[in-house]
């Protein structure tokens, strides 16, 4: 039985529905989590949010030892964080970056992630839908290593 699929979503994030909808949409962030859980078929899920840095960090940390797999949509840490950087540095499984929106039509200080040239792959600009497309990609991309 493979180890289970995190995912881990930054500050704000627990205020999807109701932020800034034209940009995040309506779709609530526990929507979101039920999105990815109906996507992750038998692989087991952990499903987390923080508006703290560290607690961010903690799970990564958890990760390196207890998954398969990462989706990690840090928000605005994914051009911010060198904290986070560096914890994703040691996450040796694949982990794909995920924003809701396409972060490169906006403003230039969304242009920029220090996550991207760590990542396995970066997904932007699908909606909150995205996340579970995210699941089954990264589903797939653990069974190419098995
Ligand atoms: C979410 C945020 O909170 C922003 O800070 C990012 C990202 C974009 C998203 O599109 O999911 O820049």
């Amino acid at each position: 039985m493979s180890k289970p699929i995190y995912v881990l979503n930054g500050p704000n994030l627990n205020r999807l529905g109701l932020r800034e909808p034209d940009i995040y949409g309506h779709t609530t962030l526990a929507e979101v989590e039920s999105l990815c859980r109906a996507a992750s078929g038998e692989v087991g899920l952990v499903f987390h949010q923080s508006n703290s840095e560290h607690e961010l960090i903690d799970w990564i940390h958890e990760a390196i030892d207890n998954s398969s797999g990462m989706i990690i949509n840090p928000a605005a840490f994914t051009f911010t964080s060198m904290a986070i950087m560096d914890a994703l540095k040691m996450y040796p499984f694949p982990l794909i970056e995920f924003h809701i929106s396409n972060v490169h039509k906006r403003e230039p200080m969304y242009h920029h992630s220090l996550v991207s040239p760590i990542a396995t792959a970066v997904l932007a600009g699908m909606g909150a839908r995205g996340y579970g497309y995210a699941v089954q990609l990264l589903r797939d991309m653990i069974a190419d290593r098995s």
